[in-house]
Formats: C-alpha cells, structure tokens, sequence
C-alpha cells in the first residue's frame, strides 16, 4: 500500500485555501521585473523575458499551510533557486533571503531552504499558466517549508546576512517554518 506522508499536525484537502493579505495592484508582463538584490555579487533586474530564457524546471510536491491543511502531489514549473543563486552569485555569510511580493507581502527563509533543489520561481501550476489566485505570474515555492513561505507575485528577492523578518514572522510565524519539526510559531 502506498502510504501517504503527511507532517505532524497536518490534515489533507483536495484544494488549496486562497490566502491574500491584501488586494493586488495592477501588473503587467510589459513591465514585470524580477529584482534580485542585497549580499549578492551580482545584482539583476529581469524581464519576463529574461526569466524565460532561464533553465526551468518541473516539480511535484505537496503543500503544507501552516494552519494545518496539506494538498498533495502538486506540480510546478518553473526556474529552480539554483539557476538564481548561479546568475546572482550570493556574498559568502548569507544565510537569509527576504522574499517581495508585489502588493507588499514579504517572506523570509533560510537560505539552506532556499537553495533546496526543489525550491522554483514557478510560473505554471499542474500544466496551466498560473492562476491569478495562486500567484500569477510568478511565484516562490518551498516544498520544503510551511506555504506561507511560497510568496505568490513574487517581484523580488533579496539576499541577506542577517534576519530581517517578514509579513507573518513579524506576526509571530517561525522564522524556519518546516513542517517535519513543526515549527508553526516562535512565540
Ligand atoms: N503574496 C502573497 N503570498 C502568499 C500569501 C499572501 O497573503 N500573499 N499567503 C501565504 C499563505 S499563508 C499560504 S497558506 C499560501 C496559500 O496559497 P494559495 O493562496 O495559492 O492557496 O500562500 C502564501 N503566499
Ligand atoms: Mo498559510
């Protein structure tokens, strides 16, 4: 029998809960660009364009929301972190990166977590274009942490040194966020 691997504290959903903090602003193909900045040697703006011509890749994971539902076996494409940290050439010592989202919602995680082989600037979701909802037209995910970690319009990632927290981490969310130790809130 095929056994299902669901993290502590978690319950399965067919469909996924649409989260926003706020409405979002207008965006266009036109005028997105992709901004990768902080501790980094090389610092980018890309076009959509641009992230095209970048290497993609095609992901199946399950989604873990930290309110305690998981999705299963969702598929992703998009460009892999490992295509983003070769272009951008992170300082040594950076052990954080800050996730923007372009109506203002922001997201941090480890680094390590970052650079997961199965972390994807994703611009597909099961086969289709991603849907508005679910970030359109471009969005983070980590598998490997809990969803509020996979900022959807994503506009910018910057890499950092030290902590500078996010949206929920603020909001007492943990910093981490893995869902195998549960690690659902620091306070
Ligand atoms: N830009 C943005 N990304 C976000 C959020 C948000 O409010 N804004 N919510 C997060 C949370 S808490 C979860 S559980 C997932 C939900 O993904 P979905 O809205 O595609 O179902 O998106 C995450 N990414
Ligand atoms: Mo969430």
């Amino acid at each position: 029998m095929l056994e299902k691997k669901l993290p502590p504290g978690q319950v399965w959903r067919e469909d996924l809960v649409v989260y926003d903090i706020a409405p979002l602003p207008p965006l266009d193909l036109e005028n997105f660009r992709l901004r990768l900045f902080g501790r980094v040697r090389s610092p980018r703006e890309l076009s959509w364009e641009e992230l095209q011509r970048l290497p993609r890749v095609q992901v199946r994971a399950d989604f873990h929301c930290v309110e305690g539902w998981s999705v299963e076996g969702l598929v992703w494409e998009g460009v892999p972190a490992s295509a983003i940290i070769y272009l951008v050439q992170p300082e040594p010592g950076v052990q954080w990166v800050l996730a923007h989202s372009h109506e203002g919602y922001t997201t941090n995680l480890p680094f390590s977590y970052f650079a997961r082989p199965d972390t994807v600037l994703a611009f597909s979701l099961n086969g289709a274009p991603l849907p508005p909802q679910h970030g359109w037209p471009l969005r983070l995910v980590v598998p490997s942490l809990y969803a509020y970690k996979s900022a959807k319009y994503l506009v910018a990632l910057e890499f950092l040194r030290e902590l500078k927290r996010g949206y929920w981490e603020e909001r007492g969310y943990h910093d981490v966020g893995d869902p195998w130790r549960e690690e659902r809130r620091w306070r």
